[in-house]
């Protein structure tokens, strides 16, 4: 699949007019102050590609302060439509869209301003609108005359996006920079979709052995990764034994990546009992904590429920609109990842399929949704699954083995080859189960390898190991411009 890259647009509405907001209509208006001030600027800047868009919309209130806003603005071109907003509340109508306040960003004093955004999809072209209104009145920037000049120093306007910089590193990191999500795809911070190609260590309560410098090296630099997926189940001795224990066993690893410029996954692994809600407080614990301690670094992101199961969509989305708020208070640009109904199957190992999640899907911005398939179980059916889903939600293979679902067996060579052809031409990012010398047919070195010091070259593979760092030692060409 191509993205053709389109040049940002950044469209500054600014000037000198006057406008009025209209108060209730029973209040009897003192004479001297009969008209509240009001005035607004508007810029509205797009990162656009083939079909698809980003909109930052940054909202300046030049008149009087209001609490509660609504901004409006129309659509050029038919074909525009938003499809998923954050920090206020669209609502499109033919052309119209308007977006409304949220509590916490409704109050804006005089000169302050606030920025919402927006993932839109476009069909032959995609201009800017050309007027906005604010609570009704045209912005068009300026104050008006029969405002009092503030008091208080307004703060600082958001300044634009500017496109970053070129890259000054050659790892994942250091090209890619913070990550969000774009339309249905995971995006770099040149606004370019990408994707990430990785491992998954196995459960951290029994293979932390694998997972000292020299095995990371070998993933960053032999194995060439970009990713790495911590796996810190919950039950099975994991996280609920120990939750400081396990929190700094993170951490300690998120470091670990970010010293060789991988990106960081953090999986909350809940598997049984498949009910995320089972784990709900233990979650807020968690992602608070690992949220605000690596809030500042732009490689991690969130996996917050592994593998939901025997549980609806209704509960996991419950759990993720709780969850992703304490995340966000921390850490508000990174990209959260929900699994979903049937181990993270879009439902269909439960019969059902992709359509629960795009028609209801979490009501949080930046977010993707896990899949997770096992090449010799899972195949063509789910192939198609995947192909129909990737056009409407945004997809990450936070999970993957080359062999039967019970991590066991031999290597599917057919169908792992043909699950990752579909994944490379969806630009969709993956890590693989597991980093580890699990005696077992998913694990990628052979039995006792964690013992030693050796991981770089092919001697210490086992037939995973081997098909999986083929895969994913090949150039990533990261786009940059
Ligand atoms: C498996 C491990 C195995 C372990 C078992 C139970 O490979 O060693 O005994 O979990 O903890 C998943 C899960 C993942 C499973 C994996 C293979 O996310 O925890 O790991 N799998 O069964 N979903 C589908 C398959």
């Amino acid at each position: 699949m191509t993205s053709i890259p389109r040049p940002s647009r950044r469209h500054l509405l600014v000037g000198g007019a006057v406008g009025a907001l209209a108060l209730a209509a029973t209040a009897v208006l003192p004479s001297t102050d009969a008209m509240a001030a009001t005035g607004c600027a508007v810029t509205y800047t797009t990162n656009s590609w083939q079909g698809g868009f980003t909109a930052t919309v940054t909202i300046q209130n030049l008149g009087d302060p209001v609490n509660g806003w609504t901004l409006g603005f129309t659509f050029p071109n038919s074909g525009q439509r938003v499809t998923q907003g954050w920090s206020a509340t669209f609502q499109q109508s033919g052309s119209a869209v308007t977006a409304q306040s949220l509590s916490y960003n409704g109050a804006l004093a005089t000169g302050a301003s606030t920025t919402i955004g927006f993932n839109g999809s476009w069909t032959t072209v995609n201009p800017a609108p050309t007027a906005f209104t604010l609570n009704g009145t045209t912005c068009t920037g300026g104050t008006s005359p029969t405002s009092a000049p503030p008091t208080t120093t307004p703060p600082p306007t958001t300044p634009p996006p500017t496109t970053p910089p070129p890259p000054t590193g050659t790892t994942p990191v250091a090209i890619n920079g913070q990550l969000r999500v774009c339309g249905v795809n995971l995006c770099n911070q040149y606004g370019r979709p990408i994707q990430l190609r990785g491992m998954s260590t196995h459960g951290l309560q029994w293979f932390a052995r694998c997972y000292q410098g020299a095995s990371l090296d070998a993933l960053a630099d032999d194995w060439q990764a970009d990713l790495l997926r911590i796996s810190m189940y919950v039950q099975e001795q994991g996280y609920e034994t120990n939750p400081t224990g396990f929190t700094n066993q993170v951490n300690t690893l998120v470091d670990k990546a970010t010293a060789r410029g991988m990106y960081a996954l953090i999986d909350f692994h809940t598997l049984t009992p498949g009910d995320p809600m089972y784990n709900l407080e233990r979650a807020k614990t968690f992602f608070a904590a690992v949220s605000a301690r690596n809030a500042s670094k732009n490689n991690v992101i969130y996996e917050i429920t592994n593998e939901p199961n025997g549980v609806s969509w209704s509960t996991i989305r419950a759990y993720a609109e709780q969850v992703i708020p304490i995340i966000r208070a921390n850490d508000p640009d990174a990209v959260v990842i929900v699994g979903t109904r049937g181990w993270s199957s879009l439902g269909v190992s439960e019969g059902g399929n992709s359509d629960e999640v795009a028609n209801n899907p979490v009501r949080a911005s930046n977010i993707m949704y896990a899949f997770h398939f096992y090449a010799a179980s899972h195949r063509d059916n789910y192939r198609a699954e995947v192909q129909r889903a990737a056009a409407r939600i945004p997809l990450f293979v936070t999970e993957f083995g080359t062999v039967t679902y019970t991590g066991d067996g031999a290597v599917d060579t057919a169908s792992s080859t043909a699950w990752l052809d579909l994944l490379d031409r969806l630009k969709i990012s993956y890590a693989n189960w597991t980093y580890s010398d699990a005696s077992e047919g998913s694990a990628a070195f052979k039995p006792g390898t964690c013992n030693g010091g050796t991981y770089a070259g092919t001697a210490v593979l086992t037939d995973s190991g081997n098909f999986m760092r083929n895969r994913i030692r090949t150039p990533d060409n990261f786009p940059t411009s």
